[in-house]
């Protein structure tokens, strides 16, 4: 009997990966998110501060940070922590103090961190005292935020249109003392101002050069898109998507988001921190389709936020799927201008429990080890996951508007548990035992001095990527992208002369083997940089040939040429 020969093809979508080479004068740095109410307490209140900040810069030093960038430190009722503000040149007191803020720019700067402050334009606080002069109607505040009496319908009277918050619920919120509406893209909480009036573009350009006197490297620019509407207030088209007027999804938000009049506001601010002596970044957060994201590059951004690694990365990702993410970006950005790379926010579910460890890493890895400047949020370098916490226990405006039935999946709260700095009381974050959010029950076992102990911590090879960063010659290094099989994702970073570091991803749950020769100029053997997986499999510090390499399911790795200078 002749014997049936089966042939096993794996057919992989024929994709050509990119090749891009970072320009001349590439910008490539690690930023770093705080949390200020997460980071460091110093007095024991069991909410973060100022002085804790300064107190942990070290960390940011270790970790091979270059910039930090402060979530909102500014006066505040803190009905949405600190993006409701009340007074736009002053420190709420949680954090601190004005003489604490100028203590902070020193330390950082003796340690060359830039330092990035939130700039959140969009909106005032309820409690500000122009919101509250423009409820009485008193000039110059009368027209600072966006006012409209409403429309009439069969005696009754109604919003002036169909607009919903950015938050859901109606965007509009009536006030009795002006017999008028005012709109709000977020919470009623935070009036939206009204940036047609020149006095409140003057304004706001002034709390700029206050900050920028103090001695700040830049700004991130808080919700961007959200800055102007429609002047004419007509309603939004209907998405389809739901029937409920009050659902975040009811209308296509054409007239409430991306006008033209935002972009065209960025270059008058860019001008402003241009002023000034030192560099100044601007950075962009703005959830947006690919070509009105893009457009904040042409108009004075550093760059908009790449959030790709959040909303596209998911558990069943394939190799094409990943290489169109990183391939996007590269490809769509205006030639000569920095890329991004995003891994996580405070508004997002942690990376560890949006992707698993070690997919997770994987997401890290990209942050890090592609080309431009790579975003930790405060926690994910140590692999933070995600603390449960009761109905009782939620703060979250999001999360406290929802019910106790839905809360869970809305709020924001368990991705905003206080950092784990070691396995005493309060994870060494606070002395105080009852602090803002309640510790992560995993502690002991997740803080960062109990990981700087073990070589297969997430801290560990946070750190491991985090020198391979910095290395100059990695700045200088191309990019190539390859799919090598249905879930092994692979890139290379080359130099001519310095070296070239290999970094793959199976995100399956299946091992596979792959061939590592389809990148031009590899070499034939390289050395196990790091290995998520079994140290049978790949040993740290030994040498593989690139012909077979096993990648056991779900793993990272690193692999270097043995001329690496990095
Ligand atoms: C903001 O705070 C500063 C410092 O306390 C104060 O001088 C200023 O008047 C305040 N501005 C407003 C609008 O409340
Ligand atoms: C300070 O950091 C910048 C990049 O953030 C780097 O270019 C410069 O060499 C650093 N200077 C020192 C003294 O480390
Ligand atoms: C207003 O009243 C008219 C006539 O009674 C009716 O046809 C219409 O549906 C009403 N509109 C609303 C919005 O209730
Ligand atoms: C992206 O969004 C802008 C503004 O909302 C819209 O004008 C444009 O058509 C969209 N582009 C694509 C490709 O969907
Ligand atoms: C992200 O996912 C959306 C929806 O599937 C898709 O249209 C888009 O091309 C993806 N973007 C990237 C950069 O992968
Ligand atoms: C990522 C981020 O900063 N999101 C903020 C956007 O703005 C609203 C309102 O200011 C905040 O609630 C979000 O936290
Ligand atoms: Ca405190
Ligand atoms: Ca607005």
């Amino acid at each position: 009997m002749r014997a049936v020969i089966a042939f096993c093809v794996a057919i992989l979508p024929l994709v050509i990966g990119i090749t891009w080479n970072p320009p001349e004068k590439a910008t490539d740095f690690s930023l770093y998110q705080i949390y200020p109410r997460s980071y460091k307490d110093s007095d024991g209140d069991g909410v973060g501060d100022l002085r804790g900040i300064i107190q942990r810069l070290d960390h940011l030093t270790e970790s091979n940070v270059n910039a930090l960038w402060l979530s909102p430190i500014y006066r505040s009722p803190m009905a949405d922590f600190g993006y409701d503000i009340s007074n736009f040149t002053d420190i709420d007191p949680t954090f601190g103090t004005l003489k604490d803020f100028e203590d902070l720019v020193k330390a950082a700067h003796d340690r060359n961190l830039s330092l990035i402050l939130d700039f959140v334009p969009n909106h005032t606080s309820d409690k500000h005292e122009w919101f509250q002069k423009s409820l009485q109607g008193i000039p110059p505040y009368d027209n600072y935020y966006v006012w409209h009496p409403g429309r009439v319908e069969n005696g009754t009277r109604k919003p002036p249109n169909n607009w919903v918050s950015a938050l859901s619920g109606p965007a509009w919120e009536w006030r009795d003392e002006r017999q008028a509406y005012y709109l709000h893209q977020f919470i009623k909480e935070e009036p939206d101002l009204n940036y047609y009036n020149p006095d409140v573009r003057r304004e706001m350009e002034d709390v700029l050069r206050f900050w920028l006197d103090r001695g700040i490297d830049g700004i991130r620019i808080d919700s961007m898109k959200y800055i102007y509407e429609d002047e004419r207030f007509l309603d939004e088209p209907l998405s389809g998507l739901t029937d409920d007027p009050n659902n975040i999804d009811y209308t296509l938000r054409i007239y409430t988001t991306d006008q033209q009049q935002t972009y065209d506001i960025l270059p008058t601010w860019r001008k402003i921190l241009d002023e000034y002596e030192q560099p100044q970044y601007i950075f962009i957060e703005v959830y947006a389709n690919t070509s009105s994201t893009m457009k904040y590059y042409h108009y004075g951004a550093d760059f908009p936020f790449n959030f790709d690694l959040i909303t596209n990365l998911t558990r069943t990702s394939t190799a094409a799927d990943i290489q169109h993410i990183v391939d996007s970006w590269y490809e769509n950005m205006p030639e000569d201008s920095t890329p991004n790379w995003v891994a996580g926010n405070h508004d997002q579910p942690r990376l560890v429990a949006r992707l698993g460890d070690p997919r997770a890493r994987a997401a890290t890895m990209f942050a890090l080890l592609l080309p431009g400047v790579g975003v930790t949020f405060n926690g994910e370098e140590i692999g933070m996951t995600e603390q449960y916490i009761s109905w009782e226990d939620t703060v979250d405006p999001l999360g406290c508007t929802a019910s106790k039935a839905t809360y869970q999946s809305i709020s924001r709260d368990p991705a905003r548990t206080p950092f784990q700095w070691d396995d005493s009381v309060s994870a060494g974050f606070s002395t105080n035992s009852h602090t803002w959010l309640p510790i992560n029950k995993n502690y002991k076992t997740y803080n960062l001095a109990t990981e700087k102990k073990d070589k297969n911590s997430y801290y560990t090879f946070y750190e491991k990527l985090s020198n391979l960063k910095k290395s100059p010659y990695l700045k200088e290094a191309n990019l190539v992208t390859k799919v090598l099989d249905k879930y092994v994702f692979a890139f290379a970073r080359e130099t001519e002369d310095h070296g070239s570091v290999y970094a793959v991803t199976n995100f399956g749950d299946k091992a596979s083997i792959v061939d590592l020769s389809v990148f031009d100029n590899i070499p034939r053997i390289l050395n196990v940089h790091y290995a998520s997986a079994d140290s049978k499999v790949l040993p740290w510090n030994k040498i593989i040939q690139i012909r077979r390499v096993i990648l056991p399911a779900r793993s990272v790795v690193i692999l270097t040429t043995l001329d690496a200078k990095f």
